[in-house]
């Protein structure tokens, strides 16, 4: 298809001289412009109000340097950074992604993504994202410690419950939450809902640890019956990551009556065909932070492959990525194809290349893109930030049924925006229509300047 409107192309343009050489930012940029040309056809005050042009500009990026002493007594020092894209519809909310790869371009693409998931959601939230270059991997507790009390040292300035509220993403789990919490409290002598992702004990919600993987199953669910009058269960479905998103849709695939049959890391894959045993993949992963070479030593008939792009050879009827972006690339979606793959849902963002999107609709496999699909993990920290404010806590009947509402009402406004502008059965195009709409008329609403 491509972009065809003169007004897109001129934003496209500025956004590829200004941001050049930001690759992941240039392509989830690009995706977003290029569904919204019959929106933009139909409403030409966008362009008069510049709504495109300010989309793409971040409100406020923030980079600083997180100086932290090892444990021989070195110092470090990380690059940390903050982007808070768009406040439209409410304080600036996305992760922290702690990861070696974390640079301006993968902050940007993860913050803009994050300003339309969370406005589909349908809760008052608006983008941000943030995170620093360093890796977790192979730390000891205390040198994590160090390194998020550093982190939050300079990002307390910027942050707060009413202005920005970030969570966790690769990296950062429920202990540097903790660590990056603590420290908040500390500085600002303040115990408030400025992060989600809490312990249970610290004002965090039931259902947060599980709530994107579960919500990749919800919303899997409701786009097969919707679309093929079929169900997950029964299913064989292929899981790439081993973190705290494939973990949980292992588990809720497993407790949907689907065999999940693969798990990985950076390093390679293991298949289960029995079915991936969840009891030894969370004490491999969570309690030890082990490799998953590890499981096919521990469960019989478990095979461990070497490389991780390998796990889009394994024959499935759903593959659900989980672990970073671009990791279905144009081949590894054909072999996808070539195995009779009916559906595909994203739990990392931006999971699949435009080949490999282009592949799956193409050849009719169902398509959930990341916004969508992935919504349940911010949903739910929206329902953290709301149980916050009431100084309440809900049950975990209660949250999870609020997450599955919401991600059953993902799916259908993305459909139903994708009708609408004549690109039936579009997800892609239907889910950045509709977080797109309910921004711009905010920003409208809100005055130009
Ligand atoms: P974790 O850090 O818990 O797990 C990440 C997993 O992905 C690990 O298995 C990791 O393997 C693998 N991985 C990371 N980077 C790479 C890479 N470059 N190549 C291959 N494998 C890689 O992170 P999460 O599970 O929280 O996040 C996974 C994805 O889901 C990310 O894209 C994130 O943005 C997205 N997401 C997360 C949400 C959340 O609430 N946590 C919400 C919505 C989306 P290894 O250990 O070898 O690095
Ligand atoms: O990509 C994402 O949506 C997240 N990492 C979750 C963000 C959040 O604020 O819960």
């Amino acid at each position: 298809m491509g972009i065809t409107s003169a007004y897109l192309k001129n934003v496209y343009a500025t956004v590829e001289r200004r941001d050049a050489g930001e690759s992941e930012f240039l392509q989830a940029v690009y995706e977003v412009l290029e569904s919204l040309e019959p929106v933009v056809a139909k409403h030409p005050e966008y362009e008069r109000y510049g709504i495109l042009e300010r989309l793409v500009e971040p409100e406020r990026f923030v980079q600083f340097s997180v100086p932290w002493v090892d444990d021989s007594g070195k110092v470090q020092v990380n690059r940390g950074y903050r982007v808070q894209f768009n406040s439209a519809i409410g304080p600036y909310k996305g992760g922290l992604r702690f990861h070696p790869s974390v640079c301006i371009s993968v902050i940007k693409f993860l913050g803009f993504e994050q300003t339309f998931k969370n406005s589909l959601t349908g809760l008052p939230m608006g983008g941000a994202k943030g995170g620093a270059d360093f890796n977790p991997k192979g730390k000891s507790d205390g040198e994590v410690m160090r390194f998020c009390q550093s982190f939050m040292t300079e990002l307390q300035r910027h942050i707060g419950s009413w202005t920005d509220v970030p969570a966790g993403d690769i990296g950062v789990g429920a202990r540097e939450i903790g660590f990056l919490y603590g420290q908040y409290k500390r500085v600002r002598n303040e115990a408030t809902g400025v992060l989600t992702g809490k312990h249970l004990t610290s004002g965090g919600s039931l259902v947060r640890k599980e709530a994107t993987g579960y919500g990749l199953l919800y919303f899997t669910s409701e786009m097969l019956k919707s679309m093929k009058n079929e169900g997950i269960k029964g299913k064989t479905v292929v899981v790439s990551g081993s973190g705290n998103v494939a973990i949980y849709a292992i588990e809720k695939a497993t407790q949907l009556g689907a065999k999940v049959i693969t798990a990985s890391d950076s390093g390679g894959y293991i298949v289960d065909k029995n079915g991936v045993n969840l009891e030894v993949l969370k004490q491999l992963k969570e309690v030890e932070r082990g490799r998953i070479s590890e499981y096919a030593k521990r469960v019989p008939g478990a095979e461990y492959h070497e490389g991780w792009k390998g796990v889009w050879t394994e024959k499935c009827d759903v593959a659900l990525p989980c672990a970073t972006q671009n990791e279905i690339d144009g081949e590894s979606a054909a072999a996808l194809v070539g195995n009779g793959v009916m559906a595909v849902a994203e739990g990392s963002n931006m999971s699949t290349t435009p080949e490999g999107v282009e592949k799956f609709q193409k050849s009719g496999v169902l398509f959930g893109p990341a916004k969508a699909s992935n919504a349940g993990g911010v949903a739910t920290s929206g329902l953290e930030m709301t149980q916050n404010s009431q100084r309440l806590s809900w049950t975990f009947e209660e949250v999870d049924a609020k997450l599955g509402q919401i991600m059953v009402n993902i799916f259908h406004n993305s459909y139903k925006a994708a009708e609408e502008y004549g690109m039936k059965g579009n997800l892609v195009a239907g889910a950045n229509i509709a977080g797109f709409l309910k921004v711009a008329m905010a920003m409208l609403w809100q005055g130009t300047v």
